[in-house]
């Protein structure tokens, strides 16, 4: 079943686009240190956020590897965007730490602002080079470490743009869950 309920919070994994996720209040950008439009990720948010996306994250920026912060959604269906620097892979060292702060921090700020659903893509594996199961292990591991902290978030989707990473994803977080109570 790829669909997981546990200490109250559904997490599911799913092949689509992180910018058409219209029932979830925030989605987290792959972004870069400078929070401007990039390619991946990064490009298909502030594409569909607009300009006033950049401008908002103008004050705010550089962010260092690891780090979080929330905006607006501008033009996106959503109310907030997470932008979290992933680890540039080989180079931004401890990588698997750096890349569990992203998740840790994107839900802390979920908390904070009250959100109830958040949508997540695999935070490093384009551009930034991290291989797709020892990040999916990483970001699952964080999260279900995390849940026992969260009282507002109840649903968590990874949204993966291909079948294998979400089939991937899907077999990672079965596996990390473990069996169905
Ligand atoms: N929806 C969901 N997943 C996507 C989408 C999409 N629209 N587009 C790509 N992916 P990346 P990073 C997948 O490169 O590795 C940018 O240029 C993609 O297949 O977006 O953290 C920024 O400006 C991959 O599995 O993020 C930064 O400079 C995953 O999302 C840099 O890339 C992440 O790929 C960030 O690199």
């Amino acid at each position: 079943m790829p669909q997981r309920t546990i200490r109250g919070v559904t997490i599911e994994c799913v092949q689509g686009d992180i910018a058409n996720q219209a029932d979830m209040d925030a989605v987290i950008n792959a972004a870069n240190a400078r929070l401007v439009i990039g390619g991946g990720v990064a490009g298909a948010i502030h594409r569909a956020a607009g300009p006033g996306l950049e401008a908002e994250c103008r004050p705010l920026a550089p962010i260092r590897p690891g780090e979080a912060v929330i905006t607006g959604a501008h033009n996106l269906p959503n109310r907030h965007v997470i932008h979290c620097l992933g680890p540039v892979y080989g180079v931004d060292e401890p990588a698997d730490e750096l890349l569990s702060s992203c998740y840790r921090n994107a839900l802390r700020l979920a908390e904070e602002n009250r959100l109830r659903s958040v949508a997540f893509p695999a935070i490093s594996t384009g551009v930034f080079g991290y291989p797709a199961e020892p990040a999916a292990r990483v970001a699952f591991r964080t999260i279900l470490d995390s849940l026992e902290n969260l009282s507002s978030v109840t649903h968590i989707r990874f949204v993966l743009f291909n079948d294998a990473d979400r089939k991937l994803h899907d077999r990672m977080l079965q596996e990390l869950a473990g069996p169905e109570s």
